[in-house]
């Protein structure tokens, strides 16, 4: 039984600056945290303009930065082996590996928050485990987001929505991952205790409490890697632009469930009605959620699972696997979360069953022959700040 722990801010961000210190000998000028995140439901409607109930981890990727006059970047994590030096006209290269990209990226985008000159010392640690489906990618861009703005004498607080664009276009233009914004927005606008109703069409956030007394989010890794570089996402995306052009509607948010069934492409009508359906459980569980009606709730986990497993078909048999298993064993739903292809599962379980889920997927995933899962708890947690 593995449960990942996500460590203690203060440790890992004073450990960040020693290291920083011993690699580039002179001090970093402060240390930035952002958190991963577990979408509750609401899978690939972000960039359809639709709804999603992401939380922010306790699981982060911290960032000890130094702005540089000369516009050399350096980069080096406790992660990865090989640090990266470059500078930052090479970020757009294709040479250039994805998680400097996703690290050095964002200076390029904060546009003029951080003068187009300047380059950047950067070390990089994190409790996100990568590859995951928990965005360990947009808590990278975030963190040195975070830290870049506030070492270049900018206020947290005001450039948080500067903050969000820049950590998308960091993906999106200098990776070249097509993502939609949710990730990015809960890393910067994480709250603890909370998690976030996001409207991709009006752009409205509202915090929806998503602590329930004697209940906790359990998250778990299938160790199945996904990226979402791949090719699926990307794939399911234009097969949404496709039924939107089929319906002859801007978005599929503006869809209509009966228009959808009358599509005549199997193909298209399943990756729409997907979409439709799975905008409509978001709000029914965001209201669940407001009023602790876990029946309701868990319904709604389990409707959107059997939807991205059957008509949008991104899931695979270890998540399907750690569903039914979690379920079986007491869950109140559960379901696959994020990008899909591998990645993780989250459950909402009861406190006291906590161990015997945990222990009801690791069996089914022995059973199976699949590598070891490993688990987190998600306690609803704040977004992108300063530690350092
Ligand atoms: C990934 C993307 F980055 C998000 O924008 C979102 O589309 C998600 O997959 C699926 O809901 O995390």
């Amino acid at each position: 039984m593995t449960v990942w722990d996500a460590g203690d801010p203060a440790l890992i961000a004073a450990r960040l600056a020693e290291e920083f210190l011993a690699r580039y000998d002179t001090p970093a000028t402060c240390v930035g945290r952002a958190p991963g995140r577990v979408n509750l439901i609401g899978e690939h409607t972000d960039y359809n303009a639709g709804l999603v109930l992401p939380v922010a981890l306790p699981h982060a990727t911290y960032a000890a930065v130094r702005l540089r006059e000369d516009g050399v970047v350096r980069i080096a994590s406790s992660q990865i082996e090989d640090p990266w030096t470059g500078h930052r006209d090479d970020l757009a290269s294709s040479e250039v590996p994805g998680w400097v990209g996703y690290a050095a990226g964002v200076l390029t985008t904060l546009g003029e928050a951080v003068p187009a000159d300047l380059g950047i010392d950067v070390v990089l640690d994190s409790t996100v485990p990568m590859g995951a489906g928990l965005s360990s990618s947009a808590a990278i861009e975030c963190a040195v987001g975070v830290a870049s703005l506030a070492a270049a004498g900018r206020s947290v607080e005001a450039d948080r929505d500067l903050l969000v664009a820049a950590a998308i276009r960091a993906e999106t233009e200098v990776v070249g991952a097509p993502t939609g914004g949710m990730d990015q927005t809960i890393s910067v606008f994480g709250r603890p205790g909370e998690a976030l109703l996001i409207d991709f069409r009006s752009g409205e956030r509202r915090g929806v409490p998503a602590e329930i007394e004697g209940h906790c989010w359990l998250v778990t890794d299938t160790r199945v890697s996904h990226a979402l570089t791949d090719g699926g996402y990307g794939s399911r995306r234009a097969d949404c632009e496709r039924a939107a052009a089929a319906l002859g509607v801007a978005t599929l948010r503006e869809a209509d469930l009966a228009a959808v069934e009358a599509l005549d492409d199997d193909l298209a009508r399943r990756r729409a009605r997907h979409v439709v359906t799975e905008i409509a459980r978001v709000e029914v569980a965001a209201t669940a959620l407001r009023e602790h009606d876990l029946a309701t709730l868990g319904a709604q986990m389990a409707g959107s699972h059997a939807s991205m497993r059957d008509d949008f078909e991104i899931s695979c048999a270890e998540l399907d696997t750690a569903v039914e298993a979690a379920t079986a064993a007491g869950a109140v739903g559960a379901r696959m979360t994020g990008g899909g292809f591998g990645g993780s599962s989250v459950a909402l379980v009861p406190i006291d069953r906590r161990d015997t889920v945990i222990a009801a997927i690791d069996a089914a995933f022995a059973a199976a022959g699949y590598a070891a899962p490993r688990h987190l708890v998600a306690t609803p947690s704040a977004g992108a700040a300063i530690v350092g």
